[in-house]
């Protein structure tokens, strides 16, 4: 498999789940100024969206959008807990939170880095993220992982929301459970192989 990233980019999330997997892959590092990776290809060759995370899978296909590939990779890894089985209640409660955190938190956290953003959109978006900031911290003082005791993809995908909000100016330190459990994902070995290996830590 490929993984096809960006430095602190959402691709962190699978990046993640590939090493807490110890799944096989390669890395291909994905440039957003020209859409080249690497190596030269034209990213929109691999991904017309353009955007990254994508899995280039060994029977040839592409997998895009972050919530389908950690499915994908949790599915093939034999024995992981990383994703619920198929069918259960807690597969559809992962399934929830990884839609939520798609949907209502990594895009409004996205959208601040962009430096064209007037002012006040800027104040209204915090505004909704500390919102959404205060669901999630009331949500972990009493969860020690998003579903429970088990850390999971949605784990790894908040956790790579929740590295950006400093970057963006959004304060987390009122939302202590918020910063308790960043502490604690930041903490695993995989997480911290993901920051080396994407050149965020030495
Ligand atoms: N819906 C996609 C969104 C992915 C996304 O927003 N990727 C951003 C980085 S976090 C990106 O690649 N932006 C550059 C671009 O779209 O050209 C997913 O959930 O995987």
């Amino acid at each position: 498999m490929k993984l096809y990233y960006a430095p602190g980019a959402c691709s962190m999330s699978p990046h993640i789940v590939l090493l807490e997997t110890g799944t096989k892959f390669d890395a291909v590092k994905v440039n957003f100024a020209d859409h080249k990776t690497e190596t030269g290809q034209d990213y929109y060759a691999i991904n017309p969206k353009g955007a990254v995370p994508a899995l280039h899978l060994d029977n040839g296909q592409v997998l895009t959008e972050g919530s389908a590939i950690v499915q994908y990779i949790g599915d093939h890894a034999a024995g992981s807990t990383i994703m619920p089985k198929a069918g259960t209640t807690e597969r559809y409660k992962e399934i929830e939170w990884l839609n939520w955190i798609a949907s209502e938190f990594h895009k409004p956290m996205g959208s601040l880095f962009n430096k064209g953003m007037a002012e006040a959109a800027g104040t209204l978006i915090k505004t909704n993220i500390g919102n959404k900031l205060a669901y999630l911290d009331k949500h972990l003082a009493t969860h020690q992982y998003l579903l429970g005791t088990t850390f999971t993809a949605a784990d790894a995908y908040a956790f790579t929301v929740l590295s950006w909000a400093g970057h963006v100016g959004v304060d987390l330190a009122k939302y202590t459970n918020v910063t308790k459990f960043q502490a604690k994902v930041g903490a695993r070995p995989a997480v911290q192989a993901m920051l080396k290996a994407e050149g965020l830590a030495a």
